[in-house]
């Protein structure tokens, strides 16, 4: 499953976050570490369903469908809070910045309001700098990374002796952090040191490769977070100057938490990424719940559209990391699975996927017996080799059947 990490300093909203999004999901485990812990759960992507285009009503199995909007599951890891120092082990910090490499793309939560100080702690809203705390956290990610290197310089050493190829060599100690071949050679390749050997790297080499691979191996999107705020709009303006329009989302997650509870409670009837709610019964709400709904209207919805929490994901998922969705069926006239349910489940593949690479991520037997695919909106044969486009539906034909 696809793993986003949220990071961020402490107070800026990852836990927020972290509950608004996996409100509608049902295991929240947590790792074994004695003082705070990363949370993991499950959050979901929003895109339109092939359900309306099918004209049918689907029965998804590994997903959900809401009016027509597919929620597909991605694991969510809710990190603690990162701390000046943290990539040499400050607060734990080592050990949440390794779960952080486990991810394949990251949301770096910002306190747009600038209600945390420098250090990380409550302040009046204005004080804070957002911008100084992304610096202070890029900081760190990029740290660990050469830490990373420069700790298993030796075994960087051997394995160039061995293998005579610095992708390779890296690839031995970072290929247990989603890091592929791939994002090694580009980063080798955009630094100038594809040819050269470990022990004559610069300071200067150790800094722009770590600096390189951390930007391609963990694409991440900016959250502004706290923007119902009045005070975050200046703020987000500097954000968006200094990091550019489509790489910083304006969120309140504090708003998605108060609408997704909301709907739970049956007060309000709101779907997850959409840019209105609706009050279901007047007289239901008490005095606070009023209050609380009005203000998220006034502040979040008709400023911002919407929360931004759905948003971020669906950005993170489906352009950061360019993701496709894939529905796969067994029958390819009812578009069903074997039980019947039609559109059973929606897949994220990644951009360059193939159909055998589909089959293997459904199951080992029936990729080893794969003999073609059907395209169900054409009937048209494809080959194993054929690369998944986005909202593919596909039969896959195979001698090994399953279950
Ligand atoms: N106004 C506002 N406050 C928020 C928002 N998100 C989080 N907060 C508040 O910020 C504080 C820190 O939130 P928390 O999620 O614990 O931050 P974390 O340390 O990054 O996990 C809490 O008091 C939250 O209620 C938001 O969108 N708007
Ligand atoms: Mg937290």
């Amino acid at each position: 499953m696809i793993k986003v990490g949220l990071i961020g300093k402490t107070n800026t909203g990852k836990t927020t976050f972290f509950n608004a999004a996996t409100l509608l999901s049902e295991e929240v485990s947590t790792y074994p570490f004695t003082t705070k812990k990363p949370n993991i759960g499950t959050a979901t992507v929003q895109t339109v369903c092939v359900c309306k285009e099918f004209k049918v009503k689907d029965n998804p199995q590994n997903s959900k469908c809401i009016e027509g909007w597919r929620y597909i599951p991605i694991e969510l890891i809710d990190l603690p809070g990162l701390i000046k120092g943290a990539h040499l082990g400050r607060g734990l910090g080592d050990q949440f910045l390794s779960v952080a490499m486990q991810s394949d793309a990251l949301l770096h939560i910002v306190d747009a309001s600038g209600s945390i100080d420098a250090e990380g702690r409550i302040c009046q809203p204005g004080i804070g700098n957002p911008i100084a705390d992304y610096y202070e956290v890029e900081y760190e990610l990029v740290e660990w990374f050469k830490k990373v290197i420069e700790s298993n310089k030796d075994r960087v050493e051997r394995e160039y002796a061995k293998r005579q190829s610095m992708v390779e060599a890296l690839y031995q100690i970072f290929s247990g952090m989603k890091v592929t071949r791939g994002m090694i050679y580009l980063s080798l390749e955009k630094t100038g040191l594809l040819e050269k050997k470990i022990d004559s790297w610069t300071e200067e080499d150790y800094n722009n490769f770590s600096m390189e691979l951390r930007t391609i191996s963990k694409p991440t999107l900016i959250v502004a977070n706290k923007m119902d705020l009045g005070i975050a709009e200046e703020n987000y303006k500097r954000m968006i100057e200094e990091f550019g329009q489509h790489l910083v989302v304006p969120c309140s997650a504090e708003a998605e938490l108060a609408l997704r509870r909301a709907e739970q409670q049956g007060l309000v009837k709101y779907i997850p990424g959409m840019e209105n709610f609706e009050i279901l019964d007047e007289s239901k709400l008490n005095p606070r719940q009023r209050w609380a709904l009005g203000y998220i209207k006034h502040m979040v919805m008709d400023k911002l559209l919407r929360t931004g929490v759905q948003l971020a994901l669906n950005i993170a998922v489906f352009k950061l990391l360019r993701m496709n969705v894939v529905y796969p069926v067994e029958d390819p006239e009812k578009l069903t699975d074997k039980k019947g349910n039609v559109l059973p489940d929606a897949f994220l593949m990644p951009n360059n996927a193939t159909l055998l690479d589909l089959a293997k991520e459904i199951h080992s037997d029936l990729a080893r017996g794969l003999l073609y695919g059907i395209d169900v909106r054409t009937g048209i044969r494809l080959p194993k080799d054929y690369i998944l486009r986005d909202r593919d539906v596909i039969t896959l034909i195979s001698t090994t059947k399953r279950r």
